[in-house]
């Protein structure tokens, strides 16, 4: 854990002599990380400042409930708007990524900004040079988290309002699968804190679980009876997905959310993959895993990327049958020191 070094005096002096903030958070933006910044999006506006949400690339539809994501600049929609937004920040805030690459066309502007940033984050090994300060704790269920505890430790008298709760609700609970994972007792005192602030815990369950699209119960159904391969011997069970499968079931971005984790669910199963063909020639891999098996290790050792333990991600050149075929073969050598482990 990486504790703040500025104290809370200085960094409310920090965020109130900016005049132009820039809340920025990572490529193929999750429930957290769209939480994270809209929380604090909703929270600064409170404070009478007028901050800019900035991701990467575009959201799943099902998050257009949160509160200020209609303010939010998606950035290789609006490239240039974004690029300037950036260059011209005098305070930026780097929420649920550590790694600069993440940012997408944002990086080349975000590393040569003049401007601090601070880091609030929860996934491993950050390079801490790169920031004025840092909150950053693998152990915390989410960035959602710690932006709730940063701004109860920054601005101890200012609760944040139903909207600001709202979205660091939502963070926290996506983050944890539903609270299935990955939280601790301070998760839920601070969701205990955003309910009693208003957190719309309602519209959420409405929006993420309740408004499923025909095409994508129908491509959920498809992949559970076509296409999930178990390989029980390596304690694998896969999906992958061709661009000419999205296209015939209507592929919207996030329909195919959550898949991975019907794969998870088959007992005996300690590591599922959910394999997704993308437009440009690259293949994304999203892995989950049950106990101590390190599906991030895994994903930055062979398909360039990471993550959580649980749950990372990666991608490689190729279609979807070149990387199921890595993925086998990648398996059954990387499994054999993790066999007899529970
Ligand atoms: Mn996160």
């Amino acid at each position: 854990m990486t504790s703040l070094r500025h104290p809370p005096a200085r960094l409310r002096e920090i965020i109130f002599s900016a005049r132009k903030i820039v809340l920025l958070t990572h490529k193929n933006p999750d429930g957290d990380a769209l939480g994270s910044a809209l929380g604090l999006y909703n929270f600064l506006l409170q404070k009478k400042k007028h901050p800019v949400v900035i991701v990467p690339d575009a959201y799943p539809h099902y998050f257009r409930f949160l509160p200020g994501r209609e303010k939010m600049l998606v950035a290789d929609k609006h490239t240039e708007v974004a690029l300037k937004k950036v260059r011209e920040a005098d305070l930026l805030f780097c929420l649920d990524f550590n790694r600069t690459d993440r940012l997408g066309c944002l990086e080349a502007a975000f590393l040569e900004r003049t401007a601090p940033a601070l880091l609030l984050d929860h996934h491993p090994d950050p390079d801490t040079a790169l920031w004025l300060d840092c909150l950053h704790d693998t152990s915390a269920s989410s960035t959602s988290e710690l932006v709730a505890l940063f701004l109860h430790h920054v601005f101890p008298k200012d609760p944040p309002g139903a909207d600001a709760a709202t979205c660091l609700y939502t963070g926290m609970f996506m983050d944890t699968g539903g609270f299935m994972f990955n939280f601790t007792e301070n998760t839920f005192r601070h969701c205990a804190r955003m309910l009693a602030a208003g957190a719309r815990a309602d519209i959420f369950v409405e929006a993420v679980f309740q408004s499923n699209t025909e095409d994508r119960m129908r491509l959920m159904g498809y992949c559970l009876y076509e296409k999930l391969r178990v390989l029980p011997d390596l304690g694998l069970a896969y999906i992958s997905l061709t661009q000419e499968e999205m296209k015939r079931f209507n592929f919207r971005k996030g329909d195919s959310e959550s898949f991975v984790n019907l794969a998870l669910s088959i007992g005996g199963i300690r590591m599922a993959v959910l394999i997704s063909e993308q437009e440009d020639g690259i293949t994304r891999l999203s892995f989950r895993s049950k106990g101590s098996l390190p599906v991030n290790d895994l994903a930055a050792q062979y398909f360039n990327g990471g993550g959580h333990r649980n749950a990372s991600g990666g991608q490689i050149q190729g279609n979807a049958a070149q990387a199921e075929a890595l993925l086998v073969e990648t398996v059954t050598r990387w499994i054999t020191p993790f066999k007899n482990m529970a």
